[in-house]
């Protein structure tokens, strides 16, 4: 059964539930970052941190197409939406991303290298791209079933390594997703002026199949994953899931030279927003309520632990 079928066999309270489901998952990603930035400016987070506002969709329509239980995911420097889609652990992001013992790598790995069960994030541009190529060729000998993801960005899509990679899943048939999240740009460059031709057709020329949509709408991220899950599981081959989104907030901090205009057109058409507006008032507001007090919680929790490292 594919997806879509899947989608439209799902009873109407089930799609309700699921809406909300996908709600609290894009808000807590949302707030937890939003927090995250509040943290920085006041002194709280060393290093960096780049936020994933406005890209929420991508995370949770293709995270929730997967089988959290064996399936492995690689992300980059923008990992928070992916990691809290994956495992949900608020408390263990925050206090990593924040230097605490309590953080779910100890507090030494910080934003930038997170690990959970089968979740692995690292800053190097393209550098995951052919560890995630390797992890399905692991999987695929030892005939677990499992697919590995990995998500990279449009600038990203400039690394040699990725084509490398690309040709190496598509000749030895390995059970790769390769996400692209185009967010229109890398740092401050806008990804027309780095890249010639067509982003969404890279794959092609690898004989990898692929499929390209607007991100702007969770259950559309997600029916379309769930295919390409299905299509990687099945028949045990890559594929190409291109995903046109858009980054609200600032690169890292506040390293901004868009225009604000573009980003204010973009802002009124916030996913999380529009898909708030579809939602019952009841459920929605209690589904805001508890993210808002879980983050409020963990904020006050981790701000009480010691930093990592610290003598006790
Ligand atoms: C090999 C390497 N070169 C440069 C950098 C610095 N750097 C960090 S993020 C970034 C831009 C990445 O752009 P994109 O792939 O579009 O991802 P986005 O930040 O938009 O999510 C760069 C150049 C890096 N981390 N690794
Ligand atoms: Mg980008």
């Amino acid at each position: 059964m594919n997806a879509t079928s899947l989608l439209s066999t799902v009873s109407g309270q089930d799609q309700a539930t699921l809406a909300l489901e996908f709600y609290r998952q894009m808000l807590t990603i949302r707030r937890v970052e939003e927090e995250l930035l509040r943290l920085f400016s006041q002194g709280h987070i060393r290093g960096t941190v780049h936020t994933y506002l406005g890209q929420e969709a991508c995370a949770v329509g293709v995270v929730n197409a997967l089988d959290r239980g064996k399936d492995v995911i690689f992300s980059n420097h923008r990992a928070h939406g992916h990691f809290l889609a994956y495992c949900d652990d608020v408390e263990g992001l925050m206090a990593e991303v924040m230097g605490r013992a309590g953080g779910v790598c100890g507090g030494v790995g910080g934003t930038q290298h997170l690990h959970k069960r089968n979740l692995y994030t690292n800053g190097i541009q393209g550098g995951i791209v052919p560890l995630a190529v390797g992890s399905a060729a692991a999987e695929k000998f030892k005939g677990s079933g499992a697919i590995t993801v990995v998500f990279l960005g449009d600038g990203t899509l400039g690394q040699g390594v990725v084509y490398e990679s690309l040709n190496i899943a598509s000749l030895w048939s390995l059970p790769v997703l390769f996400v692209v999240e185009n967010n229109h740009y890398a740092q401050t460059t806008p990804y027309q002026m780095a890249h010639a031709g067509d982003l969404s057709r890279r794959a092609r020329p690898f004989d990898i199949r692929s499929a390209a949509l607007q991100a702007d709408d969770v259950f559309r991220v997600h029916t379309a994953a769930a295919e390409a899950v299905e299509y990687v599981r099945g028949e045990g081959k890559p594929f190409f899931l291109y995903l046109e989104t858009y980054r609200l907030g600032p690169h890292s901090k506040g390293d901004d030279l868009r225009d604000p205009e573009e980003i204010a057109a973009y802002r009124a058409r916030d996913p999380l927003i529009k898909l708030r507006n579809t939602l019952p008032p009841a459920g929605r507001d209690a589904v805001e309520q508890a993210v808002s007090e879980r983050v409020a919680r963990t904020v006050a929790a981790v701000l009480a632990q010691p930093l990592a490292g610290a003598n006790p």
